[in-house]
C-alpha cells in the first residue's frame, strides 16, 4: 500500500512503473519486520550471505558483478538544459536526448521483478536542513543498503511534498556497455541503469548528497561536499570542529573516528564522528559556518581497516552491517579482507565468488574498493551532536590528497580567498574507488570534481561568495597531506591516529593559539609547533615533510594554469588573481 496520498510522489511512480514495468510495486516503511523478511528473500535467492550470527550479529555478504565495483565517472553525466553550464568536468547530454536513450533502457527492465519505494531522508527528519527523496529500485540489496545509509520509511513518506528528489535505479543486465548515472538537476532526478555497486545505485549519497544537492546549494546559499565532520575535545573539555575533504579513499572514514596517540588520550584529547563522507554546510543564525550529515551510516573501504588503523570502523562492522567484495572466511563464515590482519584465511571465498586460499594465492582475495556499510549509531566515538538537527559549528577546513611529493604534511591558506585557490587546486593521486587507472596524479578541486552537478568555475565562485557572507565569521582553511614517501616509495609520515598531532596545531590556529612560519604557499607550522611525542618520527624527519621545494612548486604552477585554462573567462578573477600572486612569491 502506498505510504503517502501525496500526488505528484504517486504519478511519478507511476509513470516509472509503466516504463520499466514490475510485477508488483512494494513500499518500504522501515520496519525491521519488513526488513527481515526481505534478507531472508535475498539469503534465499542467493543475493546476499548471511555471516556467522554469534561473531557478527545482523550481518550479510554480498558480490557485485566483476565489472561492476566502482563509481564509473565516464558513464556519469549531467545533464542540465545547457551544456556550458555542466562545465568542462562533467559528461553533459541534451536531456531530451538522454531521456530517450533511458527509456530504450529502463522500458521493461522490471518485468517478471518487483519495484520497492524507499522514501529516504537526507538528515534528521522533521529537521529544516533535511531533504526527502524516493528512490525505485529492483534490488533488495540496495533496499538493505539505503536503510543504513539513510533514514527510510513512513516517517519520511510523510513529510513528502512535490519538492522530493526523484531516483530511479534498475539492475537490468548489468552491461557496462549499457550502463548510466544520469542527473537532471532541473527536474531533481536521478537515473540509474545497469550497476548494482554503490556509488552508482544508493542514489542518496553521491547522486542527491552531492551532485544534486551542490546544486540546490548553489540556488539557496549553501553547500554540499565531499567533506568528513569530526569534533576534537581538548584536555580543556571544549569540543572544536573541522570538516575536510579528501578525495575518494584518501583517509576521510580514517580521520572521522581517529583514536588519539596514548600520550594525547591520557591527556584528555578526544575525537567525535559527526560524519565520514558528505556534508552539508549553512551559515548558521550566528553567522559562523555550521555543517551536518546527511547520511545515517558509512559506506566505507574494507582493506586496511583493522584494529590499529582504525578500530572505531571495525567495531562499526561488528553488526548490523552488509560487506561487499571481500573474502568470505568459510571456516567460522566470517569475513576477511588485506590488512585486516596477518593471519588471512585458507579455506575462502575471493571477491569473485571463487575459492581462495589466502596462504597461497597470489592474488588478492577482497577487492582494493570492497566495502562495510554500516549503520553510524554502531561507531563507539559518534558524536552526541550526530542527530542534531542544525548540525555543529566548524571552525576549520581542511582540503587534502593523496600526493608523494610537493604538499607538505600542512599549510595554512592566507585568507578565505587564498583558500578557496588551494581548494581548487587539489590534486591527488587516483584510487580503486572509481574504474580506471590507481595511482595518477590528477586535479580534484576540493574532492568533488566526480561529485560537482554544475560548471566547477561557477562553484568556485559560490565559495567565494559563501566567504563574503561569513566575513569574519569565516572557518580557517588547511591543506593536508599524509601520503609523502621517500625513496622506497614508504609513507613518511605515520598517519592514522598520529593525524591529530596536525590537527592539533590546526584547531589551535583558528583560535590563536599557535604560531606558524609564512611561506610562499602559506603558513606552515614550525617543526617545534608539532607534537612528536610517541611518534617515532624526529624533528628533521618533520622538517622533510614541511618546507616548500621551489622547483616542483613552479612546476605545479604550470599544472595549474594548464588546468585553470580549461575554464576559460568563467574562471574567478579572484583565483586567477591568486596562481599569479604564488607564482611571484615563489621567484
Ligand atoms: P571514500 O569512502 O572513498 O570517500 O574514502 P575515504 O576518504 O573515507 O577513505 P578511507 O578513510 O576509507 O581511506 C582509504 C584508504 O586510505 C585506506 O586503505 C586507508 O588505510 C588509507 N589511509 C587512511 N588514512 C591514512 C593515513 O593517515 N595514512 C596512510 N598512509 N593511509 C591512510
Ligand atoms: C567514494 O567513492 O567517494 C565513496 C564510495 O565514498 S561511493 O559511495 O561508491 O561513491
Ligand atoms: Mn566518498
Amino acid at each position: 500500500m502506498a505510504l503517502t496520498q501525496n500526488r505528484a510522489v504517486l504519478d511519478w511512480i507511476d509513470k516509472m512503473a509503466a516504463m520499466t514495468q514490475p510485477d508488483q510495486i512494494v513500499w518500504i516503511d522501515g520496519s525491521e519486520a519488513q526488513l527481515e523478511d526481505l534478507r531472508a528473500q535475498a539469503v534465499a535467492t542467493g543475493e546476499i550471505e548471511k555471516l556467522n550470527q554469534e561473531k557478527l550479529p545482523g550481518c550479510y555478504l554480498h558480490r557485485t558483478a566483476v565489472n561492476d565495483v566502482a563509481r564509473v565517472e565516464d558513464r556519469t553525466f549531467i545533464c542540465c538544459e545547457k551544456k556550458e553550464d555542466a562545465g568542462p568536468t562533467n559528461n553533459w547530454m541534451d536531456p531530451k536526448e538522454m531521456y530517450a536513450k533511458l527509456e530504450g533502457l529502463y522500458a521493461g527492465a522490471m518485468k517478471g521483478r518487483t519495484m520497492y519505494v524507499i522514501p529516504y531522508s537526507m538528515g534528521v527528519v522533521g529537521s529544516p536542513f533535511a531533504k526527502y527523496g524516493i528512490e525505485l529500485t529492483d534490488s533488495i540489496y540496495v533496499v538493505l543498503n539505503m536503510a543504513i545509509m539513510t533514514r527510510v520509511g513512513t516517517a519520511v513518506a510523510e513529510k513528502l511534498d512535490e519538492n522530493f528528489i526523484k531516483g530511479l535505479h534498475a539492475k537490468a543486465d548489468i552491461d557496462p556497455e549499457k550502463r548510466y548515472i544520469v542527473h537532471f538537476p532541473q527536474d531533481n532526478t536521478i537515473m540509474s541503469v545497469n550497476s548494482g555497486y554503490g556509488g552508482n545505485v544508493l542514489l542518496g549519497k553521491k547522486c542527491f548528497a552531492l551532485r544534486i544537492a551542490s546544486c540546490l546549494g548553489r540556488d539557496e546559499g549553501w553547500m554540499a561536499e565531499h567533506m568528513l565532520i569530526l569534533g576534537i575535545q581538548n584536555p580543556a573539555g571544549e569540543v572544536r570542529y573541522l570538516a575536510a575533504a579528501f578525495p575518494s579513499a584518501c583517509g576521510k572514514t580514517n580521520l572521522a573516528m581517529l583514536i588519539p596517540p596514548a600520550h594525547y588520550r591520557e591527556k584528555g584529547w578526544k575525537v567525535w564522528c559527526v560524519g565520514d563522507d558528505i556534508a552539508w554546510l549553512r551559515v548558521g543564525e550566528d553567522g559562523r559556518l555550521w555543517a551536518m550529515n546527511p547520511e545515517y551510516g558509512f559506506f566505507g573501504v574494507a582493506p586496511g581497516t583493522n584494529d590499529k588503523s582504525n578500530p572505531n570502523a571495525l567495531a562499526s562492522t561488528q553488526k548490523g552491517t552488509i560487506f561487499t567484495n571481500v573474502v568470505h572466511n568459510l571456516d567460522d563464515n566470517t569475513v576477511w579482507w588485506e590488512g585486516l590482519d596477518k593471519n588471512p584465511p585458507e579455506n575462502a571465498v575471493d571477491w569473485k565468488g571463487n575459492p581462495w586460499n589466502g596462504k597461497t594465492s597470489a592474488e588478492k582475495g577482497a577487492h582494493p574498493n570492497s566495502r562495510f556499510t554500516a549503520p553510524a549509531l554502531n561507531c563507539p566515538c559518534i558524536s552526541p551532536e550526530f542527530e542534531s538537527a542544525q548540525g555543529v559549528p566548524i571552525s576549520a577546513i581542511v582540503f587534502g590528497g593523496r600526493r608523494a611529493k610537493t604538499a607538505p604534511l600542512v599549510y595554512q591558506s592566507r585568507d578565505w580567498e587564498h583558500g578557496v585557490f588551494v581548494g581548487s587546486i587539489m590534486a591527488s593521486e587516483t584510487t580503486a574507488a572509481a574504474a580506471g587507472a590507481v595511482g595518477v596524479v590528477r586535479r580534484d578541486p576540493m574532492a568533488m570534481l566526480p561529485f560537482c552537478g554544475y560548471h566547477m568555475a561557477d562553484y568556485w565562485q559560490h565559495w567565494l561568495d559563501m566567504g563574503k557572507t561569513l566575513g569574519g565569521k569565516a572557518p580557517k582553511i588547511f591543506n593536508v597531506n599524509w601520503f609523502r614517501t621517500d625513496e622506497e616509495g614508504r609513507f613518511i609520515w605515520p598517519g592514522f591516529g598520529d593525524n591529530l598531532r596536525v590537527l592539533e596545531w590546526i584547531m589551535k590556529r583558528c583560535f590563536d593559539e599557535a604560531g606558524a612560519a609564512e611561506t610562499p604557499i602559506g603558513f606552515e607550522p614550525k617543526a617545534e609547533d608539532i607534537d612528536l611525542e610517541g611518534s617515532g618520527i624526529d624533528r628533521a624527519t618533520l622538517e622533510g615533510l614541511l618546507g616548500v621545494d621551489k622547483a616542483l612548486w613552479k612546476e605545479e604552477v604550470q599544472g595549474i594554469r594548464e588546468f585553470y585554462g580549461k575554464f576559460g573567462d568563467k574562471l574567478p578573477q579572484g583565483l586567477a588573481q591568486e596562481l599569479e600572486a604564488l607564482d611571484k612569491r615563489l621567484d
